[in-house]
């Protein structure tokens, strides 16, 4: 079946995510989804879907399965080489992070790897992550550089990034987070090698169209709050959105500094202060969770959820996946993390993979929501519940995946 068909989805549970429908998930029973070249072009009550559609292409009985929105991973580092389990292994026995790194582990460990690997060796070493995210329901995704710091390396792996979109029914956000790490060859020089990323690694990027934003890790052991401005100035004059690992290990208030770029999202923010969370509700920045690192670190400073959620500040959930500090490729696992860690809802989890989660990637007017105009990215899930695909692990009660109106897997 080719995607310009129409095709209505019949008898089935919507849980829409729709910032209009005010119901718990945004539910909707007793109505079709009709979609027709990729985008869902109307959602009627199904007597008038049935009555409207006939003869204009496929019905598909979801059989009282529940259908949401395809999920979205909007912060993930899926493009590396190698990965740390031997330094896991150490850490586990109490080595410190600061000796683990000193004997050449860390970050830099994963940027040796990365740099060893071509083009293609990596996209390949990738691909077993992105399709366990892709049978959980993950529709579209966002990678990151910032395993590669130099020119070469970095827009190689956002290439890498490219060429597994192409590779697979799936939409893929590239961000360049060269300001990730200081490599070797700026050791001790990190205002040069910011000068780097923003005069020649941020223009060659945007030039060839391999980024739609940039990152940066804005911490003690990342970048100072000035040169992350330097190089949130350097996105913005390219026409680059920005966003910030901000506020994961101590407060240097690096939320503020995304919001008053404007930027798409302030990610990680356990120590974000009060004025932070104003920021970010004044500015319309999402505030990104990622409980997996949080978990993997035994960290014990939370993210003030309730001061977010009261502020109205958008909350989305990611997996961070990552080989350092967020080795999971499991939406579903970060999703049950936001609930039991950080005391989101179900459904604000879900709202976070999707809805909210569009408006981190700047998609919010397209993707993530199951209402006329929005993208036909589908998962027909065998639940009687919601919370369910939250709740537990293990199993997956995902049946159907439906890509730009496509059925990339029958369950
Ligand atoms: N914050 C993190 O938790 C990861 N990067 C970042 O900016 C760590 C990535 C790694 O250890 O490889
Ligand atoms: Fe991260």
């Amino acid at each position: 079946m080719s995607s310009s068909t129409d095709t209505l989805w019949i008898n089935a549970r919507l849980a829409t995510f729709d910032a209009a429908n005010l119901a718990p998930y945004g539910a909707l029973d007793g109505h079709a989804l009709w979609l027709r070249d990729g985008r869902i072009h109307a959602v009627l009550p199904q007597t008038q879907a049935l009555a409207a559609f006939a003869g204009s292409g496929e019905v598909r009985d979801a059989k009282g399965a529940w259908i949401t929105p395809g999920f979205i991973d909007c912060h993930t580092h899926l493009v590396y080489g190698g990965n740390r389990a031997a330094e896991w292994e150490k850490r586990l026995t109490g080595v410190p992070y600061q000796q683990i790194a000193a004997e050449g582990g860390g970050i830099i460990s994963t940027v040796r790897a990365t740099r060893g690997l071509d083009e293609d060796e990596l996209a390949l070493t990738s691909l077993p992550r992105l399709k366990a995210l892709m049978k959980e329901g993950v529709t579209t995704i966002e990678m990151k550089s910032g395993y590669g710091l130099t020119l070469a390396d970095e827009l190689k792996q956002l290439r890498a990034a490219r060429r597994l979109e192409a590779a697979l029914p799936v939409e893929v956000a590239t961000t360049l987070l060269s300001a990730h790490a200081l490599p070797p060859e700026f050791a001790g020089d990190a205002d040069g090698y910011i000068r780097h990323v923003c005069e020649v690694i941020i223009p060659a990027a945007a030039q060839e169209g391999l980024a739609e934003a940039v990152d940066v890790f804005c911490e003690g052991v990342g970048f100072s709050p000035a040169q992350t401005r330097q190089v949130f100035e350097a996105a913005q004059a390219h026409g680059l959105k920005v966003k910030g690992h901000v506020e994961q290990l101590s407060n240097l208030h690096g939320a503020a500094l995304v919001a008053e770029f404007g930027g798409l999202s302030a990610d990680h923010i356990e120590y974000l202060d009060d004025a932070g969370v104003d920021a970010l509700a004044e500015a319309g920045t999402v505030a990104v969770l990622l409980p997996g690192a949080y978990y993997f670190l035994r960290e014990t400073q939370k993210p003030p959820v309730d001061k977010l959620r009261a502020a109205k500040v958008p909350m989305a959930v990611s997996t961070d996946l990552n080989p350092g500090t967020s080795p999971f490729a499991s939406i579903r696992l970060a999703m049950n993390q936001a609930c039991v860690l950080f005391g989101l809802t179900p459904e604000e989890a879900l709202l976070g993979t999707t809805r909210h989660a569009a408006q981190a990637l700047g998609r919010g007017a397209t993707h993530g929501q199951l209402a006329a105009g929005y993208v036909a990215d589908l998962l027909l899930w065998d639940i009687d519940h919601p919370a369910e695909i939250v709740y537990g692990l293990g199993t997956n009660p995902l049946t159907r995946r439906v890509f730009r109106g496509v059925v990339q897997h029958e369950g």
